[in-house]
């Protein structure tokens, strides 16, 4: 008979979404891709840039962290805003663990108030990120953290710097020893689970949102219509700029192309470097009067479309 303290256990593994959730432009979408060691989710200096679920995937010794990048939260206006931050929400509540980023260079502002007040809700184990420590002094960085766990029950508080690093490695650590033991949902090396064509889209939203100011950022979506590889290992991707008016499109071409030109340059150079091969790109600017009302373009963006 076989002896049962001979036989070789395998390593339990884990595994479990983390979500990041936060005000706009506290260093969600920094952070995913630092923790997942690629870039899968655009970073603006604007906020509001992600519109929608983006999950990277990383592996931490037995552990495969399923991270979810999210809308930041703030008071909505439009349905577009509401589409957003219902998905952040969602995303809170299904998550095995939650991240709250905080802007520690800002400190807390009436977004991550709102915030706040909602957190209880989330039956899962709480973080508290304090992010962009790189701007602040350190005094003042524990009292911001002392606050903070005064108003919410946190497992446990983290001060990193996203965009340099610091402090991301324990932060994995600390998810891949309290997400649920379980088999690993994706294979060793997936890092994404978007298709190229949207995060090509994402990747020219961005050039868009660094070279167009005040509203139109907002005003405008991305959508990929032609992915063709070709022959020679390139692919001929052609996308369409959806703006509200023709006063929008005009500024987004700039004069004599030049705007468009530059967007779609910068654009083709990170996508080129994102699919791992050559990439033309073509961009097409089209006037879609009231497209934040149009379910197709939630679908497209893989966000649902509120009634309202
Ligand atoms: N100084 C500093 N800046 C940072 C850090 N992390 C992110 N940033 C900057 O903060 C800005 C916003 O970063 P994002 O990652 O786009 O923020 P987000 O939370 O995803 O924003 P939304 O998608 O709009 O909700 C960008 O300009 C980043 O470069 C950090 O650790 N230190
Ligand atoms: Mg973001």
């Amino acid at each position: 008979m076989a002896d049962p303290t001979e036989q070789t256990v395998p390593a339990a593994t884990r595994c479990g979404f983390v979500a990041l959730i936060g005000a706009p432009n506290v260093g969600k979408s920094t952070l995913i891709n630092a923790l997942v060691g690629a870039k899968i989710s655009i970073v603006t200096p604007k906020v509001q840039t992600t519109r929608a679920l983006i999950r990277g995937i990383a592996i931490d010794g037995e552990a495969q962290l399923v991270f979810v990048d999210t809308p930041g939260i703030f008071v909505p206006r439009r349905r577009l805003d509401r589409a957003m931050i219902g998905s952040a929400w969602g995303s809170a509540h299904e998550a095995d663990v939650v991240a709250l980023l905080v802007d520690a260079g800002k400190g807390v502002y009436d977004d991550d108030e709102v915030i706040l007040k909602r957190l209880d809700d989330i039956g899962a184990p709480k973080v508290l990120v304090l992010n962009k420590v790189d701007l602040v002094a350190k005094p003042k960085l524990l009292t911001l953290a002392q606050a903070l766990n005064e108003r919410a029950r946190f497992a446990a508080t983290f001060m990193i710097s996203a965009c340099a690093g610091d402090g991301v490695a324990d932060l994995k650590a600390w998810f891949a020893a309290h997400v649920p033991t379980g088999p690993w949902l994706y294979p060793e090396d997936q890092i994404s689970d978007a298709p190229l064509r949207q995060l090509s889209a994402e990747i020219t939203r961005e050039k868009l949102y660094l070279r167009l100011h005040q509203e139109l950022p907002y005003r405008s979506t991305v959508e990929t219509e032609v992915w063709k590889e070709l022959k020679d290992g390139s692919v001929r991707i052609e996308q369409t700029i959806y703006v509200e008016r023709e006063s929008q499109r005009k500024i987004v071409l700039g004069k004599g192309g030049a705007t468009i030109k530059a967007i779609g340059a910068a654009a083709r150079a990170d996508i080129a470097v994102s699919i791992e091969h050559p990439a033309h790109l073509f961009l097409f600017v089209k006037v879609r009067e009231g497209w934040g009302d149009d379910p197709e373009r939630y679908r497209e963006m893989g966000l649902e479309f509120p009634k309202e």
